[in-house]
C-alpha cells in the first residue's frame, strides 16, 4: 500500500505539479497539517495565517466569507444592476410575457471587484512561510460555469490558489471545465468523495463514482476530500473498498479535532491519530480546533495549537510508516 511510502517518495508518483509540490512541502516542513482559516475579517484572516503559517503545509481558505467593505458593496450593487439590465435586454422577448417574474439568476461571484491587496498579502505569506493555498470553493456547476467562476469574478481563484475542490455531482464535465483553466497554470483539484457531516449523502456508489471520475483525470485530479483512505484500512464492514492499494491519490480530511466530538450544526470530529493511523488519510484539515470559536481571534493560542496539531499529525504518520 502507498501507506508504507514517505510523503517524499510519493511526490515522484504524481504528475500534477500542485500535488508534487504539496508532498514535497509536507516532507520539507515535516507537517501534514492544513489549517482551515474560516475567519471573516481581513485583518484577523491575515494575522492567523501569519501565526500558523510556519507549522502548516497547506492553508485552506474560503474567500467568499470575507466581508466586502461598504464602498465595495455599493459598487458591487451597481454591477449587479447593470448585469440585471443586460440580462433583461437580452432575454426581453422571453421575459416580457411573464407578467410577474420574481427573481433573476445571476452568478454574483463572476463579477469583477474585490480587494486585490488581500490576495497579494496571502501570496506573500505563502512564500514567506512556505505553504500552499487551497481555496475550499466546492465547485458544483456545469463545466462552462465553473470555468468562469474559477478563472474570473471577484476572486480569480485560479490565479492564486494552488489547489481547489469540486463536488462530483455534475459528472465528469465539471473536471473538464475546471481543468481547462487550472491545468495550464499547474493547479490541482480534489474531488469531494465523502463529507464529515452527519447524514452526508456522499457515500456508497456516489463515492465510488467520484473515484472513477478522478481516475479518468489523473493529470488534474490528484486526490480527495474524504474521511478515510477508501482502501479498506481500519474500516467497518459496511464501508466499501474503492481505491486500489497502490493507487496514489492524496486523502485530505476535514472534521479533525483534539478536544471536541462535533458542533451543533452537524460537524463530526475525529482525532488526528484516528484520521492518520486508523483511516489512512494524508493531510489533516483543522479549523476551529486552532483558531478558536469566538469572534475575537487569539493569535498566540492559534500558534501554540497549530504546533500541537502539527506534532500530533507528524508523530502519527511516523508511527504509520513503521506498521
Ligand atoms: P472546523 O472548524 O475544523 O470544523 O472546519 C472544518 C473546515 O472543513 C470547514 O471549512 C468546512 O467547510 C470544511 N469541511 C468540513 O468540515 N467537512 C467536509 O466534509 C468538507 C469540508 Br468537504
Amino acid at each position: 500500500s502507498v501507506l508504507g511510502l514517505t510523503y517524499g517518495e510519493r511526490a515522484a508518483r504524481h504528475s500534477n505539479p500542485a500535488a508534487r509540490s504539496l508532498l514535497e512541502t509536507i516532507e520539507r516542513k515535516r507537517s501534514n497539517l492544513c489549517v482551515s482559516v474560516d475567519v471573516s475579517k481581513k485583518a484577523n484572516f491575515l494575522s492567523v495565517i501569519d501565526a500558523v503559517g510556519p507549522y502548516a503545509c497547506l492553508i485552506k481558505v474560503y474567500l467568499s466569507i470575507i466581508h466586502v467593505h461598504l464602498p465595495d458593496m455599493i459598487e458591487l450593487l451597481f454591477y449587479v444592476l447593470f448585469i440585471l439590465l443586460l440580462d433583461v435586454c437580452t432575454h426581453a422577448l422571453s421575459i416580457l410575457p411573464l407578467a410577474s417574474y420574481v427573481s433573476l439568476k445571476t452568478h454574483i461571484d463572476i463579477i469583477e471587484d474585490f480587494d486585490d491587496d488581500l490576495i497579494k498579502q496571502l501570496t506573500e505569506l505563502s512564500a514567506k512561510h512556505d505553504f500552499l493555498i487551497f481555496e475550499d470553493r466546492k465547485f458544483a456547476d456545469i463545466g462552462n460555469t465553473v470555468a468562469l467562476q474559477y478563472s474570473g469574478g471577484v476572486h480569480r481563484i485560479a490565479s492564486w490558489a494552488h489547489i481547489t475542490n469540486a463536488h462530483p455531482v455534475p459528472g465528469p464535465s465539471i473536471i473538464s471545465g475546471l481543468s481547462s483553466v487550472g491545468l495550464p497554470l499547474g493547479r490541482g483539484l480534489l474531488l469531494l468523495a465523502e463529507m464529515s457531516t452527519k447524514g452526508s449523502l456522499a457515500r456508497g456508489e456516489y463515492t465510488e463514482e467520484a473515484v472513477r471520475m478522478a481516475r479518468a483525470n489523473r493529470d488534474f485530479v490528484f486526490g480527495f476530500i474524504a474521511q478515510r483512505r477508501m482502501e479498506g484500512v481500519g474500516l467497518g464492514a459496511e464501508q466499501n473498498e474503492v481505491l486500489d492499494q497502490n493507487e496514489d491519490f492524496m486523502i485530505l480530511t476535514p472534521g479533525v479535532g483534539l478536544e471536541y466530538t462535533g458542533d451543533n450544526l452537524g460537524q463530526q470530529y475525529n482525532t488526528p491519530r484516528k484520521v492518520v493511523l486508523e483511516a489512512g488519510c494524508d493531510v489533516i484539515i483543522v479549523g476551529r480546533g486552532i483558531y478558536g470559536k469566538s469572534n475575537t481571534v487569539n493569535v498566540a493560542s492559534a500558534q501554540t495549537l497549530a504546533e500541537r496539531y502539527r506534532d500530533e499529525g507528524w508523530r502519527t504518520y511516523e508511527e504509520r510508516l513503521k506498521l
